[in-house]
């Protein structure tokens, strides 16, 4: 096997005899063929109709594909078989084997990558628009597009297009990801959200799908279950359609990366929705449900039925905590406010911007992305924390909890730290950027608005690309960069956007606020 989509790829260059996140072989192996069945499907069908079938399947097969979301091969060899009556279906006939991919030539290597990866972090948020009952042909079109690019031999500067193009699709798909979510759910608010955990049963939910959340929130009612939201699922709280119900009572534990000590010895069953899902510990396992693209062998699925009675009987036969439980983020905060998303923040943009203009506020930090097991990831809250005091922390993905729960107060009547949402609602941020540039007449990359971003899986590269499609430049990225970037990819990222790898954050600030 070869895999080094994510950043904590073994060695900094790549795991060969099974994941660090506990993919085996034999997955990695089935998850290759799959993505060749995608390209071959692509090649025969790109340019020609195609049908909603054909569409979901690409899209779930790469969601599938994205680091801590499948590790059953049941499921991708049942993906693969799918594959192959598809590609019969459209008369294909292309030979492609993404193993090739991994031994091209390093920098050819590198821009298919980019391009692989950032298609799989899109996927998941075409899969959750579309469960909401949104689709955007031009979405659905580049997958094929970009797909069969990889079997086609291309010069670099026509890869880099692609790797370029995928961002600018991305946005799109945030976009239409962002409308799918209003519209279900309203436009989401400043919301406190306790950490403190009720007696009684509960269930923690976890991902980023909130159709599942609601459908959860739904069957849980009047049942005596409460919900605890946990990870990418804190920004529910938001939405008025999600928070409206009485039982969401909370949120529970932190980002992905602490499950195993979090998840041991709670009295209550955890449904994972989306990734991060580790390869659970037996003190756990019998507690833990998938449902939609997640999966993992032994344990309890959920199918599209989406009938959630065995997660609600676990919660019931487990009975939760005796007494309520006083539990508090990283920081020993016990309150935490997403919901500052594109509408609130834009609601108060006469404040925001006033604020700029009389000097109260003088910078503005997005510190954002992915959290993970590094060490080094402290950086995020030992940056937020030394930033000054005249400048406001925007905030959103599963990295927040490094620093979400810490009290920086206000500046000029506003909170020092917004949280905008998910890893999608950067969506929300690039909409500010855009609103506030237009406001002080100047273009984003001359506003006083820094972009320190953290990086694990594969939502985080497209993220990351279309922040780049649209010559946003100076971004900070860490914990490290991706081992898929090639020296002379890199150079062409530096030459052209000035990216930097983090340092320290005094160095950084200094460097930014200089
Ligand atoms: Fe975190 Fe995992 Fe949303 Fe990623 S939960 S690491 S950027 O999934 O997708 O933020
Ligand atoms: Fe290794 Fe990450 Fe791939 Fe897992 S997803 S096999 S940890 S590079």
């Amino acid at each position: 096997m070869f895999c080094f989509q994510c950043e904590q790829t073994a060695n900094g260059s790549g795991c060969t005899r099974g994941g660090v996140c506990g993919k085996k072989v034999d997955t990695a192996l089935l998850q290759d063929k799959l993505t060749s069945r995608l390209v071959e499907l692509s090649c025969a069908a790109e340019g020609k109709p195609h049908d909603a079938e054909t569409d979901n399947f690409i899209v779930d097969s790469l969601f599938t594909t994205i680091t801590n979301v499948n590790f059953d091969d049941t499921d991708i060899e049942a993906l693969c078989s799918r594959g192959d009556v598809l590609i019969r279906k459209y008369g294909g006939s292309c030979l492609f084997s993404a193993e090739d991919v991994w031994h091209a030539d390093e920098d050819v290597r590198s821009l298919e990558s980019l391009l692989l990866f950032g298609m799989r972090g899109m996927a998941a948020y075409a899969h959750h628009a579309r469960v909401l009952g949104k689709e955007d042909p031009d979405v659905n079109a580049f997958f094929y597009k970009g797909l069969a690019s990889l079997a086609k031999d291309l010069a670099m500067d026509e890869r880099l297009a692609l790797v370029m193009e995928c961002g600018q699709v991305n946005l799109k798909c945030m976009a239409l990801l962002n409308d799918a979510n209003v519209g279900a759910y309203g436009k989401p608010e400043p919301t406190p959200v306790s950490t403190d955990i009720e007696a009684g049963p509960f269930i923690i939910v976890t991902g980023h799908d909130l159709r599942d959340l609601k459908l959860l929130l739904e069957q849980t009612e009047g049942k005596g279950v409460n919900i605890y939201t946990h990870g990418e699922m804190l920004p529910a709280h938001a939405y008025p359609e999600l928070k409206r119900y009485a039982h969401l009572k909370g949120n529970f534990g932190t980002a992905w990366q602490n499950q195993k000590k979090e998840f041991a010895d709670v009295p209550a069953p955890i449904l994972f929705t989306t990734n991060c899902l580790m390869p659970p510990t037996p003190s756990y396992s019998d507690r833990v449900f998938t449902t939609s693209v997640v999966g993992y062998p032994g344990m309890a699925h959920i199918d599209g039925k989406k009938d959630f009675t065995p997660v609600i009987e676990k919660a019931l036969a487990l009975g939760g905590y005796a007494e309520k439980r006083e539990m508090s983020g990283l920081n020993g905060g016990h309150v935490l406010t997403p919901g500052f998303g594109v509408d609130t923040v834009l609601s108060i943009a006469d404040q925001v911007i006033d604020a700029v203009k009389t000097g109260k506020i003088k910078h503005f930090f997005l510190v954002g992305g992915c959290d993970g097991a590094k060490p080094g990831r402290n950086y995020y809250t030992d940056f937020v924390k030394q930033t000054p005091e005249d400048s406001v922390i925007l905030t959103l993905a599963c990295g927040k909890y490094r620093f979400n729960d810490l009290d920086l107060g206000t500046v000029a009547g506003l909170p020092r730290i917004m949280d905008m949402g998910q890893c999608n609602d950067a969506y929300s941020a690039i909409q500010v950027a855009i609103a506030l540039a237009q406001a002080f007449g100047c273009g984003v990359n001359d506003l006083p608005l820094s972009m320190v971003l953290s990086w694990y899986e594969q939502k985080a590269v497209c993220i990351l690309l279309t922040l780049l499609s649209l010559g946003i430049k100076n971004i900070y990225l860490g914990p490290t960069l991706p081992a898929f970037v090639s020296p002379n990819v890199l150079n062409i990222l530096v030459e052209k956007f000035n990216i930097s790898p983090i340092s320290t954050p005094g160095e950084d600030l200094k460097k930014i606020l200089g």
